[in-house]
């Protein structure tokens, strides 16, 4: 059923997008090899639940979440693929993983110890053993820890070892180097599985830059967040995408108030604009209360089909822009994606550059103020 909202910007969700952009990397890797949607942090700002349902249609076996709680909610919603949380759970949760079938990142033989004592005797815990070849995060990093990991898992066969996977700090980058010491790194610790009779069904390393540009060293699964979005993982990578990507987010809203202004009056919070003759000026109700920083005071809006400055100050729920002419009251205003007529856009790469971050930032930092509207098709569907 679709929630009802009673205001003017929301960001539209291009399902359609999503679902090319998975299989577009379905058909770019081998066969053997499965995918797993990134689908934390609220799919990315783009809505955990729609992202993981429309990728799972289009070839997508597995879910990651960071978070139980994510995969929790998941599974409150219906979903019912296999779903790994990548980061760490508390022992003492250990038990509600079981009881939703939701698998569990390990690295640590302690947790093990703890997690063992709260498992109920009739549970199986499903885990993927994490392997911290570089990037300095989570996981074990020398194989004692992986041999006290492992000879742990073997000892109580309430612990099924499942998948093992690792992490790339630079796949996404032009010099090689890092990644293919990480990628030796990750060999080195898979023999030494096979060293203990150990063979995890799932292996896998790759994130969006790693699955795009190593398809073939992929093992058999890949962890596909961002290009999922249509966004490219870094600058170095757009000129090399094996096939072009769709972004799948907008935002959206519209002018609920225009005015003309004479002359030497001040706009917004601290006067800090003052009108340099008569201006047309018009108020778009985002803020920084939506995600929407006050630093973001340089970037353009496109009013109709006009690239328009802000002026004065963003405040929380409004902000004010420079019109060329009067606008009428309810004129789309786009602060991300294309414009009605699809001639003029701006992506979610010229926002991050405005705020000199990277584009993973940018869908997530809008919040759940704004709603998510769903397209599929052209149409808009229920949520
Ligand atoms: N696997 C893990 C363990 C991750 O942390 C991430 C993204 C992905 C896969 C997907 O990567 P991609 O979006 O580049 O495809 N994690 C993060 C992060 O922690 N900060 O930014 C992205």
């Amino acid at each position: 059923m679709e929630r009802k909202y009673y205001r003017d910007t929301w960001a539209e969700i291009n399902l359609d997008a999503i679902s090319a952009n998975v299989r577009s990397l379905r058909s770019h890797l081998p066969g053997k090899t499965e995918i797993m949607a990134v689908v934390k942090a609220d799919g990315y700002g783009h809505g955990a639940y729609q992202a993981a349902v429309t990728a799972l249609n289009a070839g997508a076996t597995w879910l990651g979440v960071a978070l139980l709680d994510e995969a929790l909610e998941l599974r409150e919603q219906g979903v019912q693929a296999p779903i790994l949380v990548m980061g760490w759970v508390r022992p003492k949760d250990v038990a509600v993983a079981a009881e939703h079938h939701i698998s569990l990142t390990v690295f640590q033989e302690e947790w093990l110890d703890q997690a063992q004592a709260y498992l109920p005797s009739y549970q199986m815990l499903f885990l993927h053993l994490k392997v911290d070849t570089g990037m300095g995060r989570i996981g074990v990093r020398t194989v004692g820890e992986l041999d006290g990991v492992i000879e742990k898992i073997k000892s109580d066969r309430q612990f099924i070892l499942e998948g093992v996977f690792t992490h790339f700090s630079t796949a996404d980058e032009d010099d090689p180097t890092y990644f293919n010491l990480q990628y030796r790194t990750f060999n080195h610790f898979l023999s030494q599985l096979q060293n203990h009779k150990v063979n995890p069904n799932i292996v896998h390393c790759g994130n969006s830059a790693a699955a795009l540009k190593h398809a073939d060293k992929m093992f058999n699964a890949v962890r596909y967040g961002i290009a999922m979005y249509g966004l490219s993982p870094g600058k170095d990578m757009n000129a090399h995408l094996p096939f072009p990507l769709e972004e799948a987010f907008s935002l959206k809203s519209q002018i609920i108030h225009v005015k003309k202004m004479n002359r030497g009056e001040a706009i917004s919070y601290g006067a800090t604009y003052y009108t340099n003759g008569e201006e047309w000026i018009g108020t778009v109700p985002i803020g920084y209360g939506d995600g929407w920083p006050r630093r973001l005071q340089d970037a353009e809006l496109l009013v109709g089909e006009h690239r328009c400055p802000v002026v004065g100050r963003i405040c929380m729920d409004q902000l004010m822009c420079r019109l060329p002419e009067a606008v009428p009251i309810g004129t789309p205003v786009t602060l991300i994606g294309s414009s009605p007529s699809g001639s003029d856009g701006i992506a979610v790469g010229d926002i991050a550059e405005e705020l000199e971050t990277i584009p993973y930032e940018i869908p997530c930092m809008i919040n759940a103020r704004v709603p998510r509207l769903y397209f599929k098709n052209k149409g808009h569907m229920d949520e």
